[in-house]
């Protein structure tokens, strides 16, 4: 009962408030959740639920001027610590620390951090997939959707837990050490969050802060990464001197093909690069490659990861609903091998798409543009691919319809987030893929 009649507040009455809470609670603390969203607009579920096991629930503009005494506070991801629920908490000198470093304390077997701009929840499923196919018992949890927290307080039997850890929950670690880390790679993400690039990575860095040579990091071999104390095994498509490299389709370890990608259903340069890291992470777990290879070829993809819909009339249409960053644009775009119809846009989050101005030129026939950012988007590659503006999602797939011609595809891949339109990618995904499967085949 580590927090046994403590008044603690979290922060945020989402996924991971809620698990915060109810660890605590299971801790004896006494809890009261804040959020700064009127409770009419909160998942009435969530808040019975958090009533029900008496922890305190205020939400609204009154929750950012409580003054209660408490003696910690613990925040969720999604909320800036530069908020203003947020200061009012930290301009008071409390111990304020993220649902991640919350959860970390009351785990008690090893963790399997993986992060990286993109390629986060498909590397953490693959790891945990693999894992618990080789008898090593694991849950994927973090970013990918159940809060560490709420893993720590189910106390249920793992022989390791795989953790997908964001640069928002990194941001408030404190003592936070996975005994294996994983690096993917690196690309300006987050800027509305963020004053830089460099804060941002440096909240992501922070993966590396506890570690000592007792554990493993496992890095993307292209990255200079400073501070890392532990043991590194390093991974890349691109370069030869890595640990895990490439040729030919295989992934090579010390001279020796070990996977080729055709045995397996992903697909592309990156998730080559997933697999090595998993492979690593499955390495510093001492299991050999002969035991990783069956539930690595067996992995089926995630939705709305560059994911094949249908094909209308000679068109194939592609959802990469999750690609909310250029660089994740950029992959999806260097995997075709048609002229592409490319519909774009979503959420201002602070940068201009103007980097992939010389990709589009080489793979988009045009551009249709959505959201908030679909005039900057226009602006940035003006000149280079021709492009409209659509007023909503069905605009945009009807003319990318009208326009795609036999032997092209209209890929979605919009470069940025959801939230200007929709609840989250995998709503903009879905909504998505329900008007491509409603178009007309045209008749023969
Ligand atoms: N809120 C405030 N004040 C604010 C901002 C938000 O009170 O200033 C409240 C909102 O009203 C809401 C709550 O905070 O009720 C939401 O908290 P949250 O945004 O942290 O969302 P959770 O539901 O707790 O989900 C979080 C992660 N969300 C974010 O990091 C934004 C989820 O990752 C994660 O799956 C979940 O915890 C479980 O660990 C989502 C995500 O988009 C998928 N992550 C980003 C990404 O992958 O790019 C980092």
């Amino acid at each position: 009962m580590r927090y046994k009649n403590q008044n603690i507040a979290v922060l945020g009455a989402g996924l991971s408030g809620s698990a915060a809470a109810l660890l605590l609670r299971s801790e004896g603390a006494h809890v009261t959740v804040l959020d700064s969203a009127e409770e009419k607009n909160l998942l009435k579920s969530t808040i019975d639920n958090l009533r029900s096991q008496d922890v305190r629930v205020i939400c609204g503009t009154v929750a950012g001027k409580d003054l209660s005494t408490y003696q910690m506070a613990v925040l969720s991801p999604g909320i800036d610590p530069a908020s203003r629920l947020a200061r009012n908490f930290s301009s008071r000198k409390l111990d304020m620390i993220g649902e991640l470093e919350l959860g970390w304390r009351s785990c008690e077997v090893p963790v399997i951090a993986v992060t990286g701009t993109n390629g986060k929840t498909t590397t953490t499923e693959l790891v945990a997939q693999m894992l618990n196919a080789c008898g090593q018992q694991t849950i994927a949890c973090g970013n990918i959707g159940k809060p560490l927290s709420e893993v720590a307080r189910e106390k249920k039997q793992f022989d390791v837990l795989t953790v997908e850890v964001s640069s928002f929950q990194l941001e408030t670690i404190q003592s936070f050490r996975p005994s294996i880390s994983l690096w993917l790679n690196f690309a300006p993400d987050h800027l509305d969050r963020y004053r830089s690039v460099a804060d941002y990575r440096a909240a992501k860095l922070r993966i590396f802060e506890n570690q000592t040579a007792d554990d493993v990091a496992i890095v993307n071999a292209v990255e200079r990464l400073p501070g890392i104390r532990a043991r590194t095994m390093t991974f890349s498509a691109y370069v030869d001197q890595a640990d895990f490299r490439l040729s030919e389709g295989a992934i090579i370890y010390q001279n020796e093909a070990v996977l080729r990608l055709s045995d397996t259903k992903l697909r592309g340069l990156h998730n080559i690069e997933n697999l090595m890291a998993t492979l690593a992470a499955g390495m510093a777990r001492g299991l050999s490659f002969q035991e990783m290879m069956p539930p690595l070829c067996t992995y089926e993809p995630r939705p709305h990861r560059c994911e094949f819909v249908r094909e209308v009339g000679g068109v194939a249409y592609v959802n990469d609903s999750k690609a909310t960053n250029l660089d994740a644009v950029e992959k999806a775009l260097r995997a075709q091998t048609k002229p592409v119809v490319l519909i774009a846009g979503g959420k201002d989050k602070g940068f201009t798409f103007d980097p992939l101005r010389p990709l589009i030129e080489e793979k988009v026939k045009s551009t249709i543009l959505i959201g908030e950012m679909a005039e900057s988007i226009r602006r940035s590659w003006s000149g280079v691919a021709s492009s409209d503006i659509a007023n909503s999602l069905a605009d945009a797939v009807e003319r990318a319809h009208a326009v795609a011609e036999p032997g092209e595809v209209v890929l979605f891949s919009p470069g940025t987030s959801s939230f200007d339109m929709f609840k989250s990618y995998a709503d903009r995904g879905d909504q998505f893929r329900a008007l491509v499967q409603a178009l007309p085949q045209p008749e023969l």
